[in-house]
Order: structure tokens, then C-alpha cells, then sequence
């Protein structure tokens, strides 16, 4: 699953990215190799069940530290939304191809008003920061629009004749961009466009269609960026604003001084704390011990950075996602090989048991026969949904 950082340029999303990649806990190696400069592996925070179970976890796939256990995410640094840029304006096809793939977005926004549609910079309050928020959703729906509408015409005559559907056409057009045919026809009944002459649907009508797709399965989390040169009640404000979507202010910049500073040693810091502890004081240099009380002051004023709990925002609610703990021995927690939960998957909310075998192996799915819930020694169907922080024994025949 990839999350997608956009915004318009200058608001801190390399910066924000920068921050997100940069994990300090000791860790196997990884299964992710970083092919393209832009993308990386983000962290999101779980309670380990090693905790319950009294033994230590010997993770594969994700760090654990001190009872939590960070879940691995990729992340895609999306440059180059600009007005038109749906069309391939600025850096056009390399930003829908980013696009493509993302399920979910952090957009990144200037809190403090100052970074104008192209990245200009001008004194606070001179943009509103929910411009750019309702200009990232017409971006997106004008580039979707597009998509639907290339030589629908054409093809939607063509339906009518041999009968063909258009939920179906519609889908097949969408399956590369990871909208599946359920979506697709939730959506359609919610435009409610006449599904006997899709040729007769207007580009208004595509719009409709566009929206209604983006605004239910591509969520956004609106990250209120460079808090540090702002307040609290400004935050609430455009909260306010914003509401029903979701945003949290943050401040990358100082995330990233943070995560730094514990990575060189001089601090003792996880992301999403409230505070950091210096490794040696006396060590600091008079820059550096000014620049940690000026984070110190940050932190009393918001709690946080901001910066860890948006993107948790961003999986666990807005794209629904949660952890579950497959193991191959329900009670010792343990893979074949005797690790302790080795394995910790980020799934989609509602996922089934046999959902789950899929996931861990095709065989495993194929030749399902029963779940067993590790932690409470409950016998769990094919179609059991799993819930957050499940310890999951999967019996199969084959
Ligand atoms: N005050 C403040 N400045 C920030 C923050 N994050 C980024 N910046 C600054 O904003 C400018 C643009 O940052 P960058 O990450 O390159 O933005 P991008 O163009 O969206 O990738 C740089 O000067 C950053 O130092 C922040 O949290 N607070
Ligand atoms: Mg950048």
C-alpha cells in the first residue's frame, strides 16, 4: 500500500518525507529496496502482542521496540501539483503516475498562510490554506474525469449494442488506478445515471462520477505544516474549516531536527512523543542545546510534532487499515522456525481469516480449512473478520 504526500511546492513535503523515512530502531533487513529517490518506508506505531505473552518478539518485517512495534508503509513523495497539472502541466506524467498509485494522501499545507499556489512566498495569512485543499480534489477529479472520459462516446455506443455493462466497462478502465467493480457500482448507484445509455452521460456526469470515487476511496489527510511558525487556535481554525476532512497540524521541520538529533546520538527521542531526553548535555553544542529548548517550547505548546499521528491517522482511519500477528503455533505465537511473532500485517479493516491466509500465501488461502485466535484459543471460520491486534493461527491442508 503506498500513501501519496502531496501539496503545492514549498509547504514541506520533502521535508515531512525526509522526516517519515528516517527510523532509528534496530531492524532486520529490509525486504523493500528504495528504487526511486522519492520513495520510502514510513512507520506506523502498534502495541506488540510480545508484551502479553511475557517472551520477546523476533520480528521479520517490522521493528520492535519497547512494547511497540513499527509497522512498515510506503511512502511516495508526490512533486508537481500546480495549477493544470492533471494535464501534465509542471511535472505532469511523472505526478499521475505517483497518483496512480497511492490509495491514500497526506496533503501538506502552510499553516501560517505564506506559500502562495506555486510555491511563491509571501508574508502569513496571505493564502488560505483550504484553496489548496479543494484545489488538490479538483485536481484529482479532473485528472479521473479524464481518464473515465477518453472516447467513452465511442465505447459507450459500443456497449449498447452488444450489451455490454457499463459498471464493467467502467471498471476495466479503472483497474489500473486500484478502484475494483463494488466501488465502481456503489458509485454508480449513488450518481444515479441511467446505466441503459451511458452514451447519452455527459462530461458532467463523468465529473460526478470522478468525485464520488475520489472523495470515498482516495482519503486524505490534511497535514497543517509549519505549526512552529504558528498557533493552536490557527490550527483549530482551519480544522474547523476543513471538517469533515480530517487534518492535524505538524511541523516536519522540527520532526526532522528530532529524529536527527536522536539518530546522531544526542537525543533520546520516538517519534510521536511528547518529549525527547538528552543522551549527554554537556556533550551539546551552544547551537545545538538552543535549538533543543526551542523544540522544548514547541513541544509544551502542541504536545507533538504532529507528524507521527497524521500519517497514523491517515491508516488506521482514513484508510482503515489495522495489524494482525500470524503465527503457525497458537500457543507459543510462534513461525515454523520457532520465532515469536515474526510477522505483522497491515490489512484492510473487516479482513477475513481465510482473507488473511490469502495474504500470507496462496496455498494457505486455497487450502484453508480454519483460523484459531492464538490469544483468546477460539476456533474462527473462513469468514471471521479479524479485529485490531489479532494473534492468528491459520490451519490449512495444504
Ligand atoms: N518553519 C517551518 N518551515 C518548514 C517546515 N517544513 C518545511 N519547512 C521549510 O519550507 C521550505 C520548503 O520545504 P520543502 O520540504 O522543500 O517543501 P516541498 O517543496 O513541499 O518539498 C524549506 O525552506 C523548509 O525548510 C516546518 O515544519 N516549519
Ligand atoms: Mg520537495
Amino acid at each position: 500500500m503506498d500513501v501519496g504526500l502531496v501539496g503545492q511546492p514549498n509547504v514541506g513535503k520533502s521535508t515531512l518525507f525526509n522526516a517519515l523515512t528516517l527510523l532509528h530502531v534496530p531492524m532486520a533487513p529490509y525486504p523493500f529496496t528504495t528504487v526511486e529517490p522519492n520513495r520510502g518506508v514510513s512507520h506506523v506505531r502498534v502495541p506488540c502482542p510480545h508484551t502479553e505473552l511475557g517472551r520477546p518478539c523476533q520480528p521479520g518485517n517490522a521493528p520492535c521496540e519497547e512494547g511497540v512495534r513499527w509497522i512498515p508503509v510506503q511512502l511516495v513523495d508526490v512533486a508537481g501539483l500546480v495549477p493544470g497539472a492533471h494535464q501534465g502541466r509542471g511535472l505532469g506524467n511523472r505526478f499521475l503516475d505517483d497518483l496512480r498509485q497511492a490509495e491514500g494522501f497526506l496533503q501538506v499545507v502552510d499553516l501560517t498562510g505564506a506559500t502562495g499556489p506555486e510555491g511563491n512566498r509571501s508574508a502569513p495569512h496571505t493564502f488560505d490554506p483550504t484553496e489548496a485543499v479543494r484545489f488538490l480534489e479538483e485536481e484529482l477529479v479532473l485528472w479521473l474525469s479524464e481518464v473515465l472520459g477518453r472516447q467513452w462516446d465511442k465505447l459507450a455506443r459500443s456497449a449498447e449494442l452488444t450489451g455490454g455493462k457499463p459498471d464493467e466497462l467502467l471498471a476495466g478502465r479503472l483497474a489500473g488506478l486500484g478502484f475494483t467493480l463494488p466501488q465502481v457500482q456503489a458509485a454508480l448507484r449513488q450518481t444515479a445515471l441511467d446505466q441503459a445509455h451511458p452514451s447519452r452521460w455527459e462530461g458532467d456526469a463523468l465529473t460526478g462520477l470522478a468525485r464520488t470515487l475520489i472523495t470515498t476511496h482516495r482519503p486524505r489527510w490534511v497535514v497543517a505544516n509549519k505549526a512552529d511558525e504558528s498557533t493552536p487556535p490557527a490550527a483549530e481554525q482551519l480544522r474547523q474549516a476543513l471538517a469533515p476532512l480530517a487534518s492535524s497540524p505538524a511541523s516536519a521541520e522540527v520532526e526532522l531536527t528530532l529524529r536527527r538529533a536522536d539518530q546522531a546520538g544526542l537525543i533520546r527521542y520516538r517519534p510521536g512523543d511528547s518529549g525527547f531526553t538528552r543522551v549527554r548535555p554537556d556533550a551539546l553544542t551552544a547551537g545545538q542545546a538552543r535549538a533543543l529548548e526551542g523544540i522544548d517550547r514547541f513541544l509544551s505548546l502542541w504536545r507533538t510534532t504532529g507528524v507521527q499521528e497524521a500519517l497514523e491517522g491517515l491508516v488506521f482511519t482514513g484508510l482503515q487499515r489495522m495489524v494482525v500477528f500470524p503465527v503457525e503455533d497458537e500457543s507459543r505465537w510462534t513461525d515454523s522456525k520457532g520465532r515469536v511473532l515474526p510477522d505483522a500485517f497491515l490489512v484492510p479493516r473487516g479482513t477475513t481469516a481465510r482473507q488473511l491466509a490469502y495474504r500470507v500465501h496462496t496455498d494457505l488461502g486455497e487450502g484453508f480449512l480454519k483460523a484459531v485466535d492464538a490469544r483468546r484459543k477460539r476456533t474462527l471460520g473462513a469468514d471471521h473478520p479479524l479485529e485490531p491486534g489479532d494473534v492468528i493461527r491459520v490451519v490449512s491442508h495444504r
